[in-house]
């Protein structure tokens, strides 16, 4: 059922359930004079490229593939748009391998028709912190699918890694492919919900009215909490502390040193948005909240292009409750002219959803880990990871 997937260190569906399988790496590494030295072989029409995110034109192709070739809903009707500048922020963390940026040209025409990335990370998993890929963007134009190249990406981006001497990955997909270590849901909250209606995006409930709709999902102008502001450089250090703190309950989370937050989560314009509260009192920074921005196409809607989408990001409430720190996070979400805010239910975020007038959306986001055998599932809510 799965010819590529069945030959690879991940999980398979037939040694679900067996207990008797230990916890941790599948395969050992390797030594790494044992690596593949050259790439594996594509096609002969096509040849492998290393893209620099740097580079304005190769941004500007990578971003074009994505634009018109990437992840789009089951229906078909939007397509995510990383923007540009998300782009080189996704790729280009602290300790980022320009090398691990792939691309795929049509030898003859030059032309951009694959990509797949990684980027390094420290992620643990119970008590184990290990260097790990966060794998992303695979993507094959749409005139080249359903080819076999994907497994050859995959197999490359591999490769690249192992040179690295990394032997780990984690990813997400919307395809069940063996073996999710959590499967988890979207919901969201409408912002904006007259346009959310017009194109398709949500539907008008039963027995409800435009003006009932617009009436239940208004919120306040501005946030409630007081001290709740915008993170600013200062505060890399008290957010590092706070947020380890938090995910440390979790089964599989990141690993995040003061590097890793100011690239992650210091603000940057229309890509990252963080905020937190400092106490009035003792200047103490107690709680966090983020999401990140990824617009989506609208494919031929005559009125609307563009839906405006903000992702919860890292959450931590020690202080604010979560439900009131979620609030005053939909309350600068709308301000900044977001029209729905998307969350999965991992960490806290299931105790709240309801509550904070989230819908449950149809598809689902598997979380997997490569070469990496985790006991048993786990729980939407016993994961502390949060990919783009
Ligand atoms: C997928 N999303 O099952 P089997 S998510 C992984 N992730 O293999 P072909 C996928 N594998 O089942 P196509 C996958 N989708 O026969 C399909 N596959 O064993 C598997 N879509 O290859 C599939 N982006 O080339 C099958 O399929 C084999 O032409 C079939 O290409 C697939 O970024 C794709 O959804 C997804 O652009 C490129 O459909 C194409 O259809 C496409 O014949 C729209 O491939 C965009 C889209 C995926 C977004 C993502 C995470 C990717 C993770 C990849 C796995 C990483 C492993 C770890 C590597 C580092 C290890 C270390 C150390
Ligand atoms: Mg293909």
């Amino acid at each position: 059922k799965h010819k590529f997937w069945e030959t690879q260190p991940v999980g398979q569906f037939k040694d679900a359930g067996d207990t008797s399988l230990p916890e941790g790496p599948i395969e050992p590494p390797t030594p790494l004079s044992e690596v593949k030295q050259e790439p594996y072989n594509l096609p002969s029409q096509y040849e492998w490229t290393t893209c620099d995110m740097d580079s304005e034109e190769t941004c500007n192709e990578v971003y074009n593939l994505l634009k018109n070739n990437y992840v789009e809903d089951d229906e078909n009707m939007f397509r995510f748009n990383y923007s540009k500048e998300f782009l080189r922020w996704a790729l280009r963390p602290p300790g980022f391998y320009r090398g691990w940026h792939i691309g795929v040209r049509a030898k003859t025409s030059k032309k951009l028709v694959a990509f797949i990335t990684g980027v390094p990370a420290r992620i643990r998993v119970r008590d184990e912190v290990v260097k790990m890929a966060e794998i992303n963007f695979l993507c094959v134009h749409k005139k080249l699918r359903t080819k076999r190249l994907a497994p050859v990406m995959i197999k490359e981006v591999t490769r690249r890694v192992h040179l690295e001497n990394i032997w780990q990955a984690a990813y997400t997909a919307g395809v069940v492919l063996p073996t999710p270590i959590t499967t988890c849901q979207y919901w969201h909250r409408s912002l904006n919900p007259k346009k959310l209606i017009d194109v398709g995006f949500s539907r008008l409930g039963a027995r409800m009215t435009m003006n009932r709709t617009i009436k239940l999902y208004k919120l306040p102008d501005s946030p409630a909490t007081p001290g709740f502001r915008k993170m600013e450089p200062c505060d890399v250090p008290a957010v590092t502390r706070l947020l380890r703190n938090y995910l440390s309950q979790f089964v599989v989370a990141p690993d995040f040193d003061e590097s890793d937050v100011e690239h992650w989560l210091l603000p940057t314009e229309d890509v990252v948005d963080s905020y937190l509260v400092e106490s009035p009192e003792t200047h103490e920074i107690t709680d966090f909240c983020s999401f990140y921005t990824l617009p989506s196409s609208i494919l031929g809607n005559q009125n609307y292009s563009s839906l405006k989408a903000a992702y919860s990001y890292y959450n931590v409430s020690t202080k604010t409750p979560l439900l009131q720190l979620m609030n005053d996070t939909l309350i600068v979400a709308k301000q900044k002219n977001f029209d729905v805010f998307n969350a999965l239910d991992v960490m806290h975020n299931e105790s709240v959803l309801k509550e904070l007038k989230f819908g449950p959306g149809d598809g689902q986001l598997h979380y997997y880990l490569y070469n990496y055998r985790t006991q048993s599932a786990l729980k939407p809510s016993e994961l502390g990871l949060v990919l783009l």
